[in-house]
């Protein structure tokens, strides 16, 4: 095994040499521009190291892992539409780089790219991984729908809010890893068993993101959750408060979560005070 570090290198290694950039650059460059936004690599890292767990060179993941992070970087630029998001890992996001209609075209550009990195597997290998990431592609979908549906409810249960990060969130990192047991040609019952541990890998990443979108920034302290019900986010640490929170401070929190983003500064402000 090689340390995170090594990984990264390698997998970065990789996709400077693939020739994304090509006509339109209007399509291609967005593209470029997120992949080399940066970011943790996480996802790509999880597949060569799976592949390498079940004892084949890791350098045959690569092409995988690349699909799993273009796709990765895809939805993120969806996600910043559909959020109306002006920065994604400290810099502009791609429709506020060049606009909305470029955003969604590039977006599905990197969907069906993603794919093409199948590609280079061999036939039966290529189907068990484009069933895999077929599959995962449509439950992120799913998650990110529960996600928007969850903004105008104000009954959603903390079961509820676990499928949805396992939907969102977690399905891709166990997916991520599962393509390293198919590469490998391992088991089906090893390939259950990681794709489960990235499972439960990408639940608890999703519940510390919630937390850090808290607490992570000392400027933001403790603000975040009122931010959250401002925006109608259902986070972790929202739904813990109201489970939390004693009879009267949870009706008092569910009529501030009646707050509409649009309502006067003042409402705003005790929210925050609330929370503080
Ligand atoms: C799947 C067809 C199809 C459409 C996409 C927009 C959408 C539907 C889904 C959004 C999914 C989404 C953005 C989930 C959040 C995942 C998440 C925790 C992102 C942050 O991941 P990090 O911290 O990011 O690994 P970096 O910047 O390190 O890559």
């Amino acid at each position: 095994m090689h340390s995170i570090a090594a990984y990264q290198e390698q997998f970065l290694n990789y996709l400077e040499g693939q020739k994304i950039l090509k006509e339109p650059t209007h399509l291609y460059q967005p593209i470029t521009y997120i992949l080399g936004l940066g970011g943790k690599r996480m996802r790509p890292v999880l597949t060569l190291m799976a592949a390498e767990v079940f004892d084949v060179d890791y350098k045959k993941a690569l092409p995988a892992a690349t699909a799993v992070e273009v796709f990765h970087n895809f939805s993120l630029v969806h996600d910043d539409i559909m959020d109306d998001a002006p920065l994604r890992r400290g810099k502009e996001t791609v429709h506020e780089k060049w606009n909305l209609n470029t955003g969604i075209l590039s977006g599905d550009a990197m969907l069906i790219l993603a794919y093409q990195y199948f590609e280079n597997y061999e036939p039966s290998t290529f189907r068990e991984l484009a069933k895999l990431f077929s599959k995962t592609a449509l439950e992120v979908c799913e998650g990110q729908q529960y996600d928007v549906d969850f903004e105008t409810r104000d009954d959603v249960t903390i079961p509820e809010y676990l499928k949805m990060i396992e939907y969102k969130t977690a399905v891709l990192v166990g997916a991520a890893m599962k393509m390293g047991a198919i590469i490998a040609e391992t088991s089906e019952e090893n390939g259950n068993l990681i794709y489960d541990f990235g499972l439960n890998l990408g639940i608890a990443f999703q519940l510390q993101d919630d937390y850090l979108d808290c607490f992570g920034n000392p400027e933001t302290f403790g603000k975040q959750v009122g931010g959250d019900i401002i925006e109608n986010k259902k986070t972790y640490l929202y739904l813990k408060a109201i489970e939390f929170a004693k009879a009267d401070e949870r009706e008092q929190l569910l009529h501030l979560y009646s707050i509409q983003p649009n309502d006067n500064s003042e409402k705003i402000e005790s929210v925050k005070e609330f929370f503080n």
